[in-house]
């Protein structure tokens, strides 16, 4: 089965989102294997987004995510990197469509509420920087049968 990793960020938790966001993946049938309420540092920071480094927005988006605390999580599943990605809308929430969390949460893409990992790659990546191995839990859940 298929990991991913995603983040409410500041913004969303701030504005008390994180229950909500929560409930989505939830219902749509993705299991959670871990999350935490954490404060990220400026290195975590730059590590999880270095592919952008050399971007004009690279230094807001460093000091907004560290900005307050984030939730982070890791959701299991068939095909929930990309799934997660469509629930989360466009990177641009004024470009996000309704129903997406961003469609719904967002006005504006330095605060667009979200991350989620875009590929297996970034997914693996993510995971091992965000959580140590003992913080994931296997576990077998009962609804997976009327979901499968
Ligand atoms: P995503 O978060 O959808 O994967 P991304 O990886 O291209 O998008 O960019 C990472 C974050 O950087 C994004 O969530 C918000 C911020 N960002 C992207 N493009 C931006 C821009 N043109 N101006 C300001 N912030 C931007
Ligand atoms: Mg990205």
């Amino acid at each position: 089965m298929e990991r991913t990793f995603l983040m409410v960020k500041p913004d969303g938790v701030q504005r008390n989102l994180i229950g909500n966001i929560v409930q989505r993946f939830e219902a749509k049938g993705f299991k959670l294997v871990g999350a935490k309420l954490m404060s990220v540092s400026q290195e975590l920071a730059e590590k999880h987004y270095g592919e952008h480094k050399d971007k004009p927005f690279f230094g807001e988006l460093v000091d907004f995510i560290t900005s307050g605390p984030v939730f982070a999580m890791v959701w299991e599943g068939e095909n929930v990197i990309a799934t997660a990605r469509n629930m989360m809308g466009k990177t641009n929430p004024q470009e996000a469509l309704p129903g997406t969390i961003r469609g719904d949460f967002g006005l504006t893409v330095g605060k667009n509420v979200i991350h989620g990992s875009d590929s297996k790659e970034s997914a693996e990546r993510e995971i091992n920087l965000f959580f140590a191995p003992d913080e994931l839990i296997s576990y077998e859940k009962q609804d997976s049968a009327w979901i499968y």
